[in-house]
């Protein structure tokens, strides 16, 4: 065509832009077992440390638990017809070691297998491709009795179970995740103890995150070896691009900092085979025990990283901000969600570029990306999620224009498919693009939802 030729003046095309996605493009979305499932002490099912912390009084925002969740365990037929609604290619879950291993080590409970068996069928009738993740959290209590992820043999046993789920579900599913957000389960959990198990010890978690890291390369060997050609293994990492609240040294030091012990110090081992050793030195003799062997069982090669993306991380240098002396700051002027987090499109793709840049990553994945704000039923009887909705499409854009410029990205997970348990927050955090009355359990599609079902139809985003 020639240069001067306009047809959008003609009318021949719509003079909005269209960001179409390449054929095939993934349109997924994501929950995990705890949040959705209900059913805690069901068919067999043993204890994990989420159900021992929310039963413990103080721990979670309103005092929920995830006993009943969204009761997907008795629901499931529901919601996957609801997705089938929506029209999502993929939907990516969690299993519960509990309903497979309920002391964690040891004897397998037939009827847990049973339930994501009956799971994965419905999905695959339904023309939806599976994506599931072995570890999102709920460590069977079992284990956090000899020390949880503190204790080397955990990550052993992790293995032992990835094996019992891949030689009952490998024929059928081909995409797995070790683990979900190794970062979390590690500071949130062992550092902070904002989250199960609830221990305060920066040793400890550090050692935690090793032994994490060790898991996942144990279970990418298992996983691999009872695989097939099609098989394709992953972890799920919560990124953040960093930025300093100034441009003074200081601040450029300690957003470099942050970006270490957040980023770096999962994305290295894994796709390097070394701890970064600036973060390794700050840590003195907080370091864990590597033992020979290790990074080479962590490093092993994966076909996918799973990026979990909510927002970025504004931070000041700080003598007083404790190990990394540094805290985070409000951005004046910028839009933040329920959860406190900015809305910050531009880091989604600051974040792939950077990931393709710096690691070879043979294909990415957003596993979450997604956005807590108050949702409402309106008397017309359905939620006007707008800002839901704008988060969504303008971090879709940004993710098109990432795979323009060359990222491998080959699908996009929303967090999350329904209104669900938010951890410490308890049931006060809406993510889902259907909204979940927990009352009566009844499902409402939202208009993020229908818009998002849209997207999928025409493989494109309206811009
Ligand atoms: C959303 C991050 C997995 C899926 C979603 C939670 C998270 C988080 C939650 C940080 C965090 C807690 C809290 C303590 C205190 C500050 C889930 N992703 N999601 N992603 N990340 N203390 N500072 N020193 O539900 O299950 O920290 O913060």
């Amino acid at each position: 065509m020639e240069a001067t030729e306009k047809p959008y003046e003609k009318g021949v095309v719509n003079v909005a832009t269209v960001a179409r996605f390449p054929e095939g493009f993934l349109w997924g979305v994501a929950t995990a077992a705890y949040q959705i499932e209900g059913a805690w002490n069901e068919d067999g099912k043993g204890i994990s440390i989420w159900d021992t912390f929310s039963h413990t009084q103080g721990k979670i925002a309103d005092g929920s638990t995830g006993d009943v969740a969204c009761d997907h365990y008795h629901r499931w037929r529901e919601d996957i017809a609801l997705m089938k609604e929506l029209g999502v290619k993929a939907y990516r879950f969690s299993i519960a070691w509990t309903r497979i291993i309920p002391q964690g080590a040891g004897p397998v409970n037939p009827k847990g297998l049973d339930f994501y068996d009956r799971l994965v069928d419905g999905l695959l009738e339904a023309g939806i491709k599976p994506f599931v993740t072995l570890y999102h959290w709920d460590l069977p209590q079992a284990l956090q009795d000899i020390g949880g992820w503190a204790n080397r043999d955990v990550a052993y046993y992790f293995a032992d179970y990835a094996a019992v789920v891949a030689h009952r579900l490998g024929d059928r599913v081909k995409h797995w995740m070790t683990h979900n957000e190794p970062w979390v389960v590690a500071w949130v959990g062992y550092a902070w103890g904002h989250h199960a198990p609830g221990i305060k010890n920066t040793k400890v978690a550090l050692q935690v995150a090793h032994h994490l890291l060790l898991s996942h390369g144990l279970a990418v060997e298992v996983l691999k070896d009872l695989g097939d050609a099609e098989t394709r293994v992953g972890i799920v990492l919560n990124l953040s691009p960093v930025h300093p609240a100034t441009e003074s040294d200081e601040d450029k030091a300690a957003a470099h900092r942050n970006d270490g012990y957040h980023n770096r110090w999962f994305l290295d081992p894994i796709f390097v085979g070394s701890y970064p050793a600036d973060m390794w030195e700050w840590f003195g003799q907080l370091v864990p025990e590597v033992r020979p062997g290790d990074m080479s069982i962590i490093s092993r090669r994966i076909d996918f990283l799973g990026v979990n993306y909510y927002t970025r991380s504004v931070v000041k240098h700080d003598p007083q901000g404790g190990l990394l002396q540094l805290r985070g700051v409000h951005v004046e002027g910028s839009e933040y969600t329920e959860m406190g987090w900015e809305v910050y499109p531009d880091g989604l793709y600051e974040l792939l570029v950077r990931l393709h840049r710096d690691y070879k990553i043979p294909e990415i994945y957003i596993t979450e990306n997604g956005a807590a704000f108050k949702d409402e039923v309106t008397p017309d009887g359905k939620v006007h999620d707008e800002r839901r909705l704008n988060y969504l499409r303008e971090h879709f854009l940004r993710a098109h224009k990432a795979i323009q410029d060359g990222v491998p990205l080959k699908g996009y997970f929303v967090w999350s498919l329904m209104d669900n348990f938010e951890w410490a927050h308890g049931y006060t955090k809406r993510f889902g693009i259907v909204y979940v009355d927990y009352e009566t359990q009844k499902r409402i599609i939202k208009d993020s939802g229908y818009w998002y079902q849209k997207v999928i139809a025409e493989n494109s985003v309206p811009s």
